[in-house]
């Protein structure tokens, strides 16, 4: 028996101690053995075997638990320490970060009017309906205002569903002239292949003295703009209308896929609408107290120039957060 008491103090591995339990208590183990006995033993021995065998048993089950506990302990040591990981060390495969698409397509029309002159503005997204509707010329009952385009708060509170808000806060707080653009998100309640809840747009805005600001130096400028983000393309203005300006008009380029010759993108026509824009209309100075001044402004949606300098054709691709797309702008 002592010996066994022996090798399960002395066994070296979870492993090795598991066959020397099966030995001493398996079927054919010692201690079946050693019971197996005392059907041979006389009569008066019995009791004292059996006694015997049930303290060993006893013992040798409280050693065998107490061994398995210490090796199983020093095991996952072992396995730990093996399997330790420096999670400071260089690795030798750095994945190498890009630019969104949208933001690059916004930092290039931002370096654009930048270098024009025009300077960066910015506003919060959670806007009133004074900024974002009254003082641009969108009266209560506007359909625009609609509960169904945009996301409203309680107290007429709102998320800003252009950027022209951070116009009018820029006039309410700065003399004239102005030049400047308002890059950011905007929302509104919409979601398909062309629309996505948030998306980004950059609006400009010019003022200055009363006659000293033309449709034509409006005209000079988008084209000489859309030539920079678009290279080689045609430029038209059709005629339109926004609440804000008057005269209003949409700024089309010849087909960026097809050069105009006609194709699924452009629906056949040749042209892409890229732009609005216009004079600023009178209400619009009158609700910020500006008084003799003639101003231009216009707004584009960064997304759908992003689409068409990059060729991407579902809108809501650019906002899964899926690393493929970020992989093709390295
Ligand atoms: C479009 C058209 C436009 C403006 C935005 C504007 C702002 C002020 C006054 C007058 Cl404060 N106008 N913004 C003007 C014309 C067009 O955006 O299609 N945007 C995606």
């Amino acid at each position: 028996m002592e010996e066994w008491y022996k090798a399960i103090e002395e066994a070296s591995s979870v492993e090795s101690l598991e066959s020397i339990r099966v030995s001493v208590f398996g079927k054919k183990g010692i201690l079946a053995a050693e019971f197996a006995k005392m059907k041979t033993a006389a009569n008066e021995e019995k009791a004292k075997i059996a006694k015997d065998l049930n303290i060993h048993k006893g013992k040798m089950t409280s050693l065998l638990a107490e061994r398995k506990m210490t090796l199983q302990t020093l095991e996952l040591r072992a396995r730990m320490e093996a399997e330790k990981i420096d999670v400071s060390l260089f690795s030798s495969r750095s994945e190498k970060g890009a630019v969104h698409p949208v933001m690059d397509t916004m930092d290039k029309i931002v370096d654009y009017f930048a270098s024009m002159n025009f300077s960066v503005q910015t506003g919060p997204m959670i806007e009133d309906d004074f900024h974002n509707f009254e003082a641009l010329n969108l009266p209560k009952y506007h359909p625009a205002r609609d509960m169904q385009d945009t996301f409203y708060f309680k107290d007429e509170m709102l998320l800003r569903t252009h950027t022209s808000p951070v116009q009018i806060r820029t006039m309410l707080h700065t003399k004239p002239p102005i030049r400047m653009i308002a890059p950011g998100s905007v929302f509104r309640r919409d979601y398909d292949i062309t629309h996505t809840p948030m998306f980004h747009q950059v609006e400009g805005l010019l003022v200055d003295k009363e006659g000293e600001v033309s449709f034509a130096n409006l005209k000079y400028i988008l084209e000489d703009f859309l030539k920079y983000m678009f290279g080689d393309i045609e430029v038209r203005f059709r005629p339109s209308f926004f609440p804000f300006t008057e005269p209003s008009a949409e700024v089309d380029i010849s087909c960026v896929f097809c050069k105009g010759e006609g194709c699924r993108v452009c629906s056949k026509t040749g042209w892409l609408e890229v732009l609005g824009c216009g004079i600023v209309d009178p209400n619009v100075f009158k609700a910020v107290g500006y008084k003799d001044v003639s101003g231009y402004a216009f707004g584009l949606g960064v997304e759908r120039f992003a689409m068409l300098i990059h060729q991407i054709g579902d809108l809501r691709s650019l906002f899964e957060g899926d690393v493929r797309l970020l992989e093709q702008f390295r």
